[in-house]
């Protein structure tokens, strides 16, 4: 999502804008004053810090794209820990994340306006002619709608864009004539069928060559598309209409507009996350501001900007009035039900809403973006990145971390709305925690788990298209910037598109639906600009003052209901009971149960809560049972701990969650299965040895290397192609017998992630890693220590990781062995003798194994208020004297609640289904 700029002073550099209603173009104006204010609250930061920031930037989007070009392109994406590009087909299915791909050089597409944002002009020529002579639009492969439209219309007509600036210039591009134009055409009419539905809204699939339905575009089954999958259209479609003057591509998009905002539920304006295509019924009626919604929002406030359509403020203005009624809790965001949007949906929030502040900064309504955007720094500075998803107690919900830019983006615009600092240390902080934990010789790895710190071998084109142009531009004065970007407008996918497209070709006929709106009041706008009083008050510490209060949010959070049980208390009453405070012991709690759903309808609005909240708490309480994975991290050069690959534990052996970590050079076992006497001790003593999978027990391998002196073990799967992107981790099982005679930690490694360390020894014969429950010693390589003076070094790990990329597709094994010895799948190992069956190696790890989710448990202190104090020490004493009401021993009581409450949940549903 985004604004140019900021907004700064756009209404004025384009001359002939329609004329904006006061909202937008205020707050942009309200944006300039603040600019200018700010100097107090953070130190300044030096223009010669800023710019040494600023070229770090560009050194790390060297990294990306260089490697990205050198050993992925024409692929659409780059797989940064092998080395190689991602082709579509040629690995393991991810599910709808491979959606993306098109087999169109997606990254390079989606990083075309980010060359010329980072002033590598020359870089952008080479990359458009690559565009023009590679690029095929025309494959047979189904792909997503919306990301389509995002990443590659977006990224041709923002490419389009600048290459028309450039032109104008008259240094660059000048023989230009409107090509990427013409490739942004043809791709707009493929996606042109899959509007071909009753309601308008698109299919969200479509086969690039065959289009929708027939049987050989295998897609046009669907049913159901998400709500910014159907509305994040508008930008992308109307520019091509208004660059070209096919009206068409705009009419379709404000079709499927037009319908989802017919479809809003009535009483509290909000949409839910998936819709069906043809009855238009909510499929899913939660409402939040983030995954499956985030940029239907982000667009109707864009297209008001971009196109000086009043309806679309009009629309958006009565989505914010109902989000900052229901789902803004600050400084949470918390999803609701859209029938009863005082009942919270979910007990965690997702990555994807931290693109809100910056969203409200172009509403301008600035506190609550600088409340959430606090609370979620201090999440990031819990776990060096935004966990895909936390709860509202700032738990880990959802592990991994895709090298999002949606947080970089918010802090961009508020430091162009505030000029505070603050920011820029912010941007500081993403800098050096992605160079840190997310840089590996080949690139920026995604996290595949930001509290163990490993990888996951992917690096999404969004990263390219995203975060490189917001931490640039934070840092970037207008003279860092070839061209004015504040001219522009950002897409969702950050592609630039000219603000002068709004008085160019108009002829698309608007609807007039004006009558339609909710009238909003004045309070509504007490929050946006010009209330120049609220926003920018004569105290250059007013940003910093709101975000005080919440320093210590997230370390030292109240565990439960932060904003509405203190409410409650305040007003006199009593807070509700709530699922992860129940405890089956307590009579008071079983009283105000038989209440629920009873007597008021505030018992029975709290019932339903309850059985909510119980059926997440369950879920998530299997989720917790889950493994938390370990790492293996290569220490020595060149990977010097910047390579981390997902482990699973074992259920005997050195717990590596409990003891320090254990670090050795690694050899491999012979024979390589590890089922017999090894015949090399003399290569494994001392080191951690490597064995595959297979044909015995796994903790008959381990014992088999213990013996012959090693200190630690990594087995390695034998089911090729398998990785822990697309595998569940699993915990090694027993043998059934006593394992204690095992001290050595041993780990599981899926094949990809166990042919990295087997390529590494090919390629530097000794390799040292580390086994822990967390990735540790990043620090100490050397090239990051001058990382802040990009040199040439660089290069040559550039080409250590080419080398190992070369070699990747060759080695299957270090230590060949006979075919009998490596017979494939035959796995006794993972049988335990209790349990015959697979699932048996699939045993659940104990629980709270992982030291990291232990420390999280909050815990109060002085930063709660009194009365929360109470609660919490009373519900300690209370656990303390029954060792038996901890949650882990409650399983069986909710359970049976849940089935007896099954039927009310039923009818629950029904009535929502008929307030449609
Ligand atoms: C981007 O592709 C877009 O910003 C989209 O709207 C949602 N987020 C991803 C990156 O996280």
């Amino acid at each position: 999502m985004s604004e140019a700029g900021g907004g700064r002073g756009f209404g004025s550099s384009v001359p002939q804008r329609a004329p904006w209603s006061l909202v937008a173009a205020t707050a942009a104006l309200c944006l300039v004053s603040a600019t200018s204010v700010w100097t107090a609250g953070a130190s300044p930061m030096s223009r010669e810090e800023k710019q040494k920031l600023g070229n770090q930037v560009l050194e790390m989007f060297d990294h990306a794209y260089g490697n990205y070009m050198e050993h992925a392109y024409p692929a659409d994406e780059l797989m940064p820990l092998t080395c190689r590009g991602r082709v579509r087909g040629q690995e393991p299915s991810r599910g709808d994340v491979d959606d993306a791909l098109g087999k169109f050089s997606l990254t390079l597409i989606d990083s075309l306006d980010t060359l010329v944002v980072l002033n590598k002009t020359k870089e952008f020529e080479d990359a458009v002619r690559k565009v023009l002579r590679d690029v095929n639009l025309d494959n047979d492969v189904v792909v997503s709608v919306f990301e389509t439209n995002i990443r590659v219309l977006g990224g041709l007509l923002g490419g389009h864009s600048l290459a028309i600036m450039l032109k104008e210039k008259g240094e660059y591009m000048q023989w230009y004539n409107d090509e990427l134009l013409q490739m942004a055409k043809q791709l707009g009419y493929k996606l042109l069928p899959a509007f071909n539905t009753t309601s308008g809204l698109p299919y969200p699939r479509i086969n690039l060559k065959f289009g929708i339905r027939k049987p050989e575009a295998r897609t046009g089954t669907e049913t159901d598309t998400c709500t910014a999958c159907a509305g994040t259209l508008i930008l992308e479609f109307a520019a091509l209409s208004r660059f070209t003057g096919a009206t068409i591509f705009e009419e379709y998009a404000r079709k499927a507009l037009d319908f989802l905002w017919e479809k809003r539920q009535r009483s509290s304006n909000l949409v839910g996350v998936t819709i069906n295509i043809h009855t238009g019924d909510w499929v899913r009626k939660d409402s939040g501001v983030g995954a499956g919604i985030d940029s239907y929002y982000e667009y109707l406030l864009k297209a008001y900007v971009l196109l000086g359509d009043d309806s679309f403020l009009e629309r958006f203005n009565t989505h914010y009035d109902a989000i900052m009624r229901y789902i803004s809790q600050p400084p949470l965001l918390l999803d609701v039900h859209i029938h009863k949007p005082m009942l919270n949906a979910r007990t965690w929030m997702d990555a994807l809403l931290a693109f809100f502040p910056g969203l409200q900064v172009l509403k301008g309504d600035i506190r609550p973006a600088i409340e959430t955007h606090e609370m979620l720094y201090q999440v990031i500075k819990k776990h060096n990145f935004l966990p895909e998803a936390f709860t509202t107690d700032f738990r880990v919900h959802w592990a991994q971390h895709p090298l999002r830019p949606e947080f970089a983006e918010s802090t961009y615009f508020l430091y162009k709305a505030t000029g505070d600092p603050y920011y820029l240390e912010v941007g500081k902080t993403l800098i050096e925690n992605l160079n840190k934990y997310a840089r590996v010789p080949c690139g920026f790895a995604a996290m595949k788990d930001v509290r163990t710190g490993s990888h996951e071998d992917r690096m999404d084109s969004f990263f390219l298209a995203e975060m490189f142009k917001y931490l640039y531009l934070l840092f970037a004065d207008k003279e860092d910037v070839i061209f004015d970007i504040e001219d522009y407008i950002f897409t969702t996918e950050a592609h630039l598109l000219p603000l002068w497209l709004s008085t160019t070709n108009q002829r698309i006929s608007k609807k007039n639906t004006t009558s339609e709106y909710t009238e909003l009041d004045d309070s509504n706008f007490d929050w946006t600009c010009p209330n120049t009083q609220i926003l920018f008050p004569n105290d250059p510490l007013y940003a910093q003052s709101i975000r005080e209060p919440l320093k210590n949010v997230v370390d030292k959070s109240c565990p439960r209901g932060i904003i509405r049980v203190e409410e409650s208390f305040r007003s006199g009453a009593k807070p509700p009971l709530r699922a992860r405070d129940f405890m089956a012991t307590n009579p008071e709690h079983l009283e105000i149960l038989k209440k629920m759903g009873a007597a008021s309808s505030i018992d029975a609005e709290d019932g339903l809560r309850f059985m909510q909240e119980m059926i997440e708490l369950s879920s998530q309480q299997q989720k917790e049972q889950q493994l938390p994975p370990r790492a293996v991290q290569i220490v020595s050069h060149p990977f010097f701990g910047r390579v981390v690959l997902t482990a699973g534990p074992a259920q005997f052996g050195l717990d590596l969650s409990k003891h320090k970590e254990t670090r050795g050079f690694v050899a491999s076992s012979k024979p390589y299965n590890g089922c017999s006497e090894l015949t090399n001790p003399e290569a494994v003593m001392g080191k951690i040895a490597l064995i595959q999978r297979g044909q015995c027990m796994f903790a008959e391998k381990a014992r088999n290397i213990q013996n012959a002196g090693a200190i630690g073990g990594i087995v390695i799967d034998d089911n090729e192609g398998s990785s822990s992107d697309t595998a569940p981790l699993f915990q090694m099982a027993g043998d059934g017998k006593d394992t204690d005679d095992i001290t050595i930690p041993m780990l599981f490694l899926f094949s990809k992630e166990g042919s990295i360390i087997l390529d590494a020894i090919r390629e530097y014969e000794e390799v040292e890693v580390l086994l822990s429950d967390k990735a540790k010693d990043r620090g100490k390589d050397p090239e990051m220590e001058n990382e802040e003076q990009p040199s040439s070094e660089n290069d040559s790990q550039n080409q250590s990781a080419e080398q190992i990329a070369s070699s990747s597709q060759e080695v299957d094994l270090v230590d060949q062995e006979s075919p009998e010895e490596s017979s494939v799948n035959s796995h006794p190992e993972s049988l335990s003798p209790a349990d015959t069956d697979n699932a048996a190696s699939i045993s659940p790890p104990e629980q709270n194994s992982n030291p990291t989710e232990n420390h999280e448990t909050t815990s109060l202190d002085g930063e709660c208020t009194d009365l929360d104090n109470q609660l919490q020490e009373q519900s300690e004493t209370e656990e303390d004297s029954n060792p038996n009401v901890s949650w882990g021993k409650k399983v069986q009581p909710i359970d049976s609640i849940l089935a007896d409450w099954n039927e009310d949940i039923e009818a629950f549903e029904m009535m929502e289904k008929d307030e449609l």
